[in-house]
């Protein structure tokens, strides 16, 4: 009898153990090398939980999926604008500033940002703009200019990111355009424009950007300057530049969804990330841009050092955030799609 009851207790506590380890799991949803694994590592041992991670490639992918009816992700990385679209649609949880001893580390300029006053459901990872990568020994010139996307020389081996906002925002630039605008006479000669672009185009690609361009498929891509430093660390012949007529600029955020089941590890997790000797090591790896001033002391001097990473006023003052379209979204989805279709 004593040892049946024994072997229940211990078949209870083996099953809740096991459950419990079960429910010590966080799961993350973030654009591609866009964290240093040994940061997570480091994230699980201290708090004894496995993270599992996912990638998509662009925000409507992400918003997409959480429409769609997601369960389970604890933390998202949307950028800005997305952000505002999510609050819209209520699939934002609200956080928790007192399990975030970290929002003091961030740089004042990004806390309370227009896309979400008060930092209630989102606060700032990294900043930057997009740019154009290029293989320097096949592209002879010096780029400074979107125009490069329709130079027939390149023809086949141009890359634009699966993006709709930013393939719009460069269109809109090169054009004299805000990033933001919505005459739908200026979206009429955007598309009109990058309909003759195709031409040239390898594709329209946000994953593999940096294979083609290593394997020299791509001479040029439409990339965001991280990536593309990443890129020109493993192959010193790849150059990066933001063009004189101004980018997007761009902060990606961290945010809890509403239906997150993990809301307490997922602010354990972003209040890990910034804490700035953990930015340090994450801005090192990506070579992303993060707003904690008091990471910069654990940052490469060539990345700290770099005005296509970390960019000065003048190139800030040409580059322009996105926000959220509105109504409006659903014209340039359409005008998205035709041009996709061409
Ligand atoms: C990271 C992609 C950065 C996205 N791989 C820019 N919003």
């Amino acid at each position: 009898m004593l040892y049946r009851i024994l072997s229940v207790v211990l078949l209870t506590i083996l099953i809740y153990s096991c459950s419990s380890k079960e429910e010590a799991a966080l799961n993350v949803y973030n654009w591609s090398d866009y964290i240093d694994p040994a940061v997570v590592k480091d994230f699980e041992d201290k708090y004894q939980v496995k993270v599992i991670y996912d990638t998509f490639a662009s925000n409507e992918e992400l918003l997409a999926k959480l429409e769609g009816g997601a369960q389970g992700y604890d933390v998202i990385f949307p950028s800005d604008y997305m952000v505002e679209i999510m609050i819209e649609e209520d699939i934002l949880a609200n956080l928790d500033h007192t399990l975030l001893p970290h929002l003091s580390s961030i740089d004042s300029k990004f806390l309370n940002p227009p896309f979400d006053p008060g930092s209630k459901h989102s606060v700032a990872f990294t900043y930057g703009t997009s740019g154009i990568g290029y293989n320097t020994s096949e592209v002879a010139e010096e780029i400074d200019s979107w125009g490069a996307f329709w130079n027939p020389k390149y023809a086949g081996r141009i890359l634009l990111l699966d993006d709709m906002r930013e393939v719009f925002g460069l269109a809109f630039k090169y054009l004299g355009y805000s990033v933001n605008d919505t005459d739908p006479a200026h979206l009429e000669e955007a598309k009109q424009l990058l309909i003759q672009q195709k031409e040239f185009l390898l594709k329209y690609e946000s994953s593999m950007n940096k294979d083609l361009l290593l394997n020299r498929e791509a001479l040029l891509s439409h990339f965001w300057a991280g990536d593309m430093y990443q890129v020109i660390d493993e192959d010193s012949v790849f150059a990066f530049t933001i063009p004189r007529e101004g980018a997007v600029l761009f902060t990606d955020c961290m945010a809890i969804p509403k239906n997150a089941p993990h809301k307490e590890l997922a602010h354990k997790f972003i209040d890990h990330i910034l804490t700035p000797e953990v930015a340090g090591k994450v801005i090192n790896e990506i070579w992303y841009a993060m707003p904690i001033p008091e990471a910069l002391q654990y940052v490469d001097e060539e990345i700290r050092t770099d005005g296509n990473i970390f960019p000065p006023p003048e190139i800030l003052d040409r580059c322009e955030f996105l926000t959220d379209l509105g109504d409006y979204n659903a014209v340039m989805d359409r005008a998205w799609s035709e041009l996709k279709l061409k």
